[in-house]
């Protein structure tokens, strides 16, 4: 039997694009905590988070940022907000785990290998500032880089955080990677994977290889071991991919950070227009979408601390 509730995840900015792409993609901190709440109020449990520099838009580190969203967000609405330990083009391990380590979120991204991740291919525009071309191209010559010794020592950073990783694999041999992680006693279980499925330099974002993911999951973590997601990279593989993650009982993940699309011959307003999109295909699909207190649970994390409106 499938199971029914199903939650949704929104990857607000991204670190690997530019804002050039799209006037949607949100910049400065008080765009993305606006655009996080609104996309959680379409139905997000989860909030994926990336900072930009506020001034050009560049993906950045910078530990100001992240604390100015990540407060932000939680004064606002109780969304899990889920920051990344990806980053983006140019970024140090260091740097990359440093939000985990100051911020201590209840979870965060955790990535599981290293690819090349190709995003030169996108449309150069004209309006695009010389950065956003050359971050673009550069992109022909970069390894995002996760070796095993990366590896080690983020799943010391989380453990000591006390943060939920949520695991994006890109490719098969990342699940054994994974697996790898768990023998060595570096991984606590049930572990939460994301499926990212379509990077330029990594698995195609196809139902086969969904299929083939999942059921290697299966064979390596044994099916109570895991929860999962998927998220489709493009158009139109990010609600491909979230159909078919509904229909295996996965939960789901869409965002400007992966599509900039909503429709063929239309492009993404907001994140919420994304979300509103994919809760639509949960229900016409009879998942039930699960706020984001129902998402800790399916998760294994301690409900949010409310504010008690007696003591207003
Ligand atoms: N940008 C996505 C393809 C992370 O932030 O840690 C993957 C991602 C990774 O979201
Ligand atoms: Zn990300």
């Amino acid at each position: 039997m499938t199971e029914r509730r199903v939650f949704c995840s929104c990857a607000i900015t991204g670190g690997m694009s530019v804002p050039g792409q799209s006037a949607a993609i949100p910049v400065t901190p008080q765009e993305i905590v606006d655009s996080a709440v609104d996309a959680h109020a379409a139905g997000a449990a989860i909030v994926h988070i990336h900072v930009r520099e506020p001034e050009t838009g560049r993906p950045t580190s910078d530990l100001g940022l992240f604390k100015e969203v990540l407060d932000g967000i939680a004064e606002r609405c109780d969304a899990i907000v889920q920051p990344t330990s990806g980053g983006g083009v140019g970024m140090s391990i260091d740097e990359r785990a440093r939000v985990v380590s100051a911020c201590r979120p209840e979870m965060a991204t955790f990535n599981c290998g290293s690819i090349n991740f190709g995003i030169f291919q996108v449309s150069h525009r004209p309006k695009m500032a010389p950065w956003e071309t050359e971050y673009l191209e550069s992109t022909r010559d970069y390894v995002f880089r996760n070796t095993f010794a990366d590896l080690y020592r983020l799943s010391e950073i989380f453990r000591e955080a006390g943060t939920k990783p949520e695991y994006e694999v890109y490719d098969v041999g990342h699940l054994y990677n994974l697996r790898h992680l768990a023998d060595q006693g570096l991984v606590d279980f049930p572990v939460h994977v994301q499926f990212v499925l379509g990077v330029l330099g990594a698995n195609a974002g196809t139902l086969q290889q969904l299929v083939h993911m999942h059921g290697t999951a299966v064979s390596l973590f044994g099916s109570e071991g895991f929860t999962w997601s998927a998220a489709g990279v493009g158009y139109p593989g990010e609600f491909h991919l979230a159909a078919a993650s509904l229909m295996l009982g996965g939960q789901i993940r869409v965002g400007l950070e992966d599509n900039l699309r909503v429709a063929l011959d239309r492009r993404a307003a907001s994140n919420a227009e994304l979300v509103e999109k994919a809760m639509t295909l949960a229900r016409l699909l009879d998942r039930e979408p699960a706020d984001a207190d129902a998402a800790r649970r399916l998760l294994g994390l301690r409900l949010a601390e409310r504010p008690d409106p007696t003591r207003r």
